[in-house]
């Protein structure tokens, strides 16, 4: 486990994530094309993860002990590629490459060929599936790792999450967490009247997570996922009950869609898109124009 006396500060930690929200809508707009809602929405919940708990080496992200992490939500590919890139798998300036045919970022995370990229994603509902299998292969080979997965709120209409849910506590996997990027959103919602096809929410609303998850033989929290003092608890929490608990944890973590930027704060219309020259001004200055570092 990394040394948390040697954590960065709330404020260093919210510093780093408005870099990582200008990169995602800065890449995005000079790639023509991407996602943006829900990148913003997980990226404290990815810098909490890569700079204050997990246990990885960006100059060795094939150590068989390094903890993983799985974006199943692939679509948000460019938000981990943000965050790999500030914590140094690759240079920053290779975020300019985004999605072109010969770059190691493709659209969708790539095992292959990026580094820091533990599972291939992007066709939804996979990532948590892969993340019990390495959790069990640790129990099996006796190593102390702990696996991540995160997935989208839309994301748990896939069955397979189901299935690997049951199957995770029946294996006892304490050592598989879980986080849901519960940011109300999908890619569209559902049609509410024939004049109004998209303006509908709530992909999983009308569900109690906690008591499902619960019920399933999990241990279940719910947090803020943009309080970075919360973030961290909870996450120590679930390490340090490792063992005892015997269960593989959930954390449901409320989040606004496209956090961080005021014109993509909880619409489902920057689920993806381009922002145009004004609305890349506006985005700097919210989120670097202070620092004006990037
Ligand atoms: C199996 C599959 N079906 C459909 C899609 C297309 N798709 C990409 S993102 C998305 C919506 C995901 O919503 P959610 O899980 O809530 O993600 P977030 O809000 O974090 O962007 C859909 C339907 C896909 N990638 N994979
Ligand atoms: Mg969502």
């Amino acid at each position: 486990m990394p040394d948390t006396s040697t954590r960065p500060s709330r404020e260093e930690l919210a510093a780093l994530s408005r870099q990582a929200r200008w990169s995602i809508i800065d890449t995005v707009t000079a790639s023509k094309a991407g996602h943006i809602g829900g990148p913003l929405s997980a990226t404290d919940l990815l810098i909490s993860l890569y700079f204050a708990k997990l246990n990885v080496d960006p100059a060795d992200p094939q150590n068989p002990d390094r903890d993983r992490f799985i974006l199943s939500k692939g679509h948000s590919a460019i938000g981990l590629y943000s965050v790999l890139a500030l914590r140094g798998y690759f240079p920053r300036e290779e975020l300019a490459t985004f999605d072109h045919g010969d770059s190691r970022l493709q659209g969708h995370p790539d095992m292959l060929v990026t580094p820091g990229i533990d599972a291939s994603s992007g066709s939804l509902g996979q990532g948590l599936a892969a993340g019990a299998g390495m959790a069990l292969g640790a129990k099996r080979l006796g190593k102390d790792f702990h696996t991540w997965v995160m997935v989208g709120d839309g994301e748990l209409e896939e069955g397979m999450i189901w299935e690997t849910v049951l199957s995770a506590s029946r294996f006892g996997l304490d050592n598989l967490t879980l986080i849901i990027d519960l940011n109300g959103l999908q890619q569209y919602g559902w049609p509410a009247a024939e004049t109004d096809r998209f303006d509908r929410s709530e992909p999983v609303g009308h569900v109690d997570l906690e008591r499902v998850f619960t019920g399933f033989g999990w241990n279940a929290v719910s947090i803020d996922g943009h309080d970075f003092d919360e973030i961290l608890t909870t996450f120590d929490d679930v390490t340090a009950k490792r063992g005892s608990a015997g269960k593989p944890t959930v954390i449901i973590a409320n989040t606004t869609k496209g956090k961080g930027i005021s014109f993509t704060e909880g619409t489902y219309k920057w689920h993806n898109g381009v922002a145009s020259p004004e609305q890349l001004a506006t985005a700097r200055g919210e989120l670097i124009g202070a620092e004006g570092n990037n």
